[in-house]
């Protein structure tokens, strides 16, 4: 190094030192002195940044989940823990294509349930039985987490794991010391025999395991083995780098922020925190001005987004006319990367272990769309950094006789989440219109308007905490994406002969948008007028209000309308309380009977309600 470039590096150095934007920031989290003012809150609200994990999670956009498992092959939700592990077959299982499909699509890293609510292991665990190794698929030699994680390494895919803490078919689950134990293997295994894992996944749901009891999880000393075996992956849902979005419906919210006072889970020593301030996972607001005032910490703790691109989590072969149409996963795109989160969307593979032509497709036309829309940035200086104090409007030049209609924005994260309002203004044929407006920007915000071509847009910050670094604008066209309304086939036989014999008329009316909502665990009794052999049933909740929804229930029939038999079936909705959609209900064998009967016997909140949108019969 020479004399010359040794002072420049000296200079560089004092200034880079003295510049306060560097010397303090919080890196992912920040304690707020009891006695600081508002003004000091929020400063330091503004310079609370992610961790370099964060950052490079953040900036993947789109992340896919497969869910996988024994409830592919038995069409529930949730399994019990008791089916056998002869039932797992895939016929033609290729992850490679699973990783190509998700490639194509534009998706950065895929996320596999290697353990379900149902405790079945996806890889030949030495910690149970219960797994891929008592199964017929490979004869006994197979490993789903291996033939992932080698088709990730090949297409260069982040590769991520979701281990369910909630286990239905351990024994000890629930006797907390020994439950923790074996949980830490399972993950111990899955973290050091797989090469790098970018992301670990754990589930909130939780109730009892097979002996009735509850679990106390050891979160730190889970965490703490994730730290030592994969410092570089993010712990997701009750983790502490990625937070649940609180729904399940791929919906951001308007107001998104990353800082936030919300305590993860897993800082068990902290626990109390958000109780103390009225929050929670689904708390419309986590990060206001309000709430900083109120708060004793803060945590970079950003949102993701976890949703089905079918009506269930696992494949459903009756849910193939329900994918979610192009329309849809774009509406869902601008709802999460297009809020300030990351898109974690579930593409579940079939019984032959594929992820199934109709998702393929729709996934490949979603790719191009993206990719299409957002191609050309129609303004002129728009990746110019720009530092914008509350109130600061910068003007950008359209490109000439361009349309658009999507706005992006980025602040430059690294730096913090600040910017609290933004206006954007056009200037078509010389005069200027207001085109759209909002709150919280941070990693990327999308915002929708008119189609418009105008000479200019202007954009203002009007609320900011300190000033916003923000790192790009762009305006650009994206084509109509109609969202076609999905077919949900809710009875195999047609409802228009049937009766009701207690209960209400508009839950047999074939239409789910309305609903038999009554006070009490209140029973349905139809009779369909003709004797049909019931293979199953469907039960479809209503959307717009949960109040009422059956959790756990007896389903009957009969011939008569007056011997009653009970039929086989698990008896839970699982998971309908965060996925309200059509459940399907098949019980292995079919009854001959005129007469069916719904009997709730629990409600998803243990209201006395009932309420029943729909309800079909089966016949396969
Ligand atoms: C939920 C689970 O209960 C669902 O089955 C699914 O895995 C979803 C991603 O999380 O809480």
């Amino acid at each position: 190094m020479t004399l010359k470039t040794y002072i420049i590096f000296l200079a560089a150095l004092l200034v880079s030192c003295a510049t306060p934007r560097h010397a303090e920031l919080y890196v992912q989290r920040a304690t707020l002195p009891a006695d600081a003012t508002i003004e000091q809150r929020v400063d330091i609200a503004s310079r609370v940044v992610p961790s370099e994990q964060q950052l490079a999670w953040q900036s993947m956009e789109l992340t896919a989940f497969l869910h996988f498992g024994i409830n592919t092959f038995t069409g529930n939700e949730w399994g019990d823990g008791s089916d056998s592990p002869a039932l797992f077959n895939p016929t033609a299982l290729d992850c490679e294509q699973w990783v190509r499909t998700l490639k194509n699509a534009g998706f950065k890293m895929a996320i596999i349930t290697a353990k379900h609510h149902d405790g079945f292991c996806l890889w030949p665990t030495e910690t149970t039985e219960y797994s891929v190794a008592q199964s017929p698929w490979r004869d006994g030699h197979g490993d789903v987490v291996a033939e992932l994680r080698a088709a990730c390494e090949k297409y260069d895919m982040g590769f991520g794991v979701y281990l369910s803490p909630w286990d239905r078919n351990a024994p000890c689950y629930g006797d907390s010391p020994a439950y923790n134990r074996l949980f830490i293997a399972q993950l111990t295994e899955l973290l050091t025999n797989y090469g790098r894992v970018d992301e670990v996944w754990f589930d909130g749901a939780c109730a009892e395991g097979p002996n009735g009891k509850r679990q106390e999880y050891d979160w730190e000393a889970i965490m703490a083995t994730i730290r030592r075996l994969q410092p570089d992956a993010v712990t997701a849902i009750m983790g502490c780098d990625v937070r649940w979005v609180g729904n399940e419906g791929g919906l951001g919210r308007t107001t998104e922020w990353s800082v936030t006072p919300l305590t993860p889970a897993s800082y068990t020593a902290q626990r109390g925190a958000n109780e103390a301030l009225g929050i929670n996972d689904m708390s419309t607001d986590l990060g206001s001005r309000d709430l900083v005032a109120r708060a004793t910490e803060l945590y970079w703790y950003p949102s993701e987004v976890d949703v089905s691109i079918r009506p269930g989590w696992f494949y459903h072969a009756e849910q193939d006319e329900a994918v979610r149409t192009l329309g849809n996963l774009v509406d869902i795109y601008f709802c999460s990367v297009g809020r300030n989160s990351v898109l974690l969307l579930n593409i579940p593979p079939d019984k032959r272990g594929l992820i199934h032509e109709v998702d393929a497709m729709r996934l490949a036309e979603f790719g191009n769309y993206i990719r299409r829309t957002f191609a050309t940035n129609h303004i002129v200086g728009g990746d110019t950094p720009w530092r914008a104090a509350k109130g600061e409007t910068r003007e950008y030049k359209v490109r000439k006789a361009r349309m658009i209609n999507t706005l992006l924005l980025q602040e430059d994260i690294s730096r913090g989440q600040r910017v609290e309002g933004f206006m954007v203004e056009a200037r078509i044929n010389g005069s200027w219109q207001y085109i759209t407006s909002g709150t919280t920007i941070g990693y990327k915000r999308l915002v929708r308007f008119s189609d418009c071509r105008p000479e200019r847009i202007r954009v203002t910050i009007t609320g900011c905490r300190g000033e916003a670094n923000i790192k790009a604008v762009g305006a650009y066209y994206g084509e109509f994406a109609p969202d076609i309304e999905r077919r949900f086939r809710l009875s195999d036989i047609d409802t228009a002969s049937w009766s009701v014999v207690e209960g209400g008329a508009a839950a047999i009316d074939g239409d789910s948008s309305t609903a038999w909502c009554t006070e009490g665990l209140q029973r349905l009794t139809v009779d369909m007028g003709e004797r049909v052999a019931v293979a199953g049933f469907c039960y479809a909740p209503a959307t717009d209000n949960l109040h009422g929804t059956i959790y756990n229930y007896r389903f009957y029939i009969s011939e008569d309308g007056q011997n009653w038999t009970l039929c086989d079936a698990s008896g839970e909705f699982s998971n309908i309380m965060y996925n309200p959609t059509p459940y399907y209900v098949r019980f292995g064998r079919t009854y001959e009977a005129r007469y069916f009967r719904l009997v709730p016997v629990c409600e998803i909140d243990g209201n006395d309600a009932t309420t029943i949108a729909d309800i079909g019969i089966l016949l396969r």
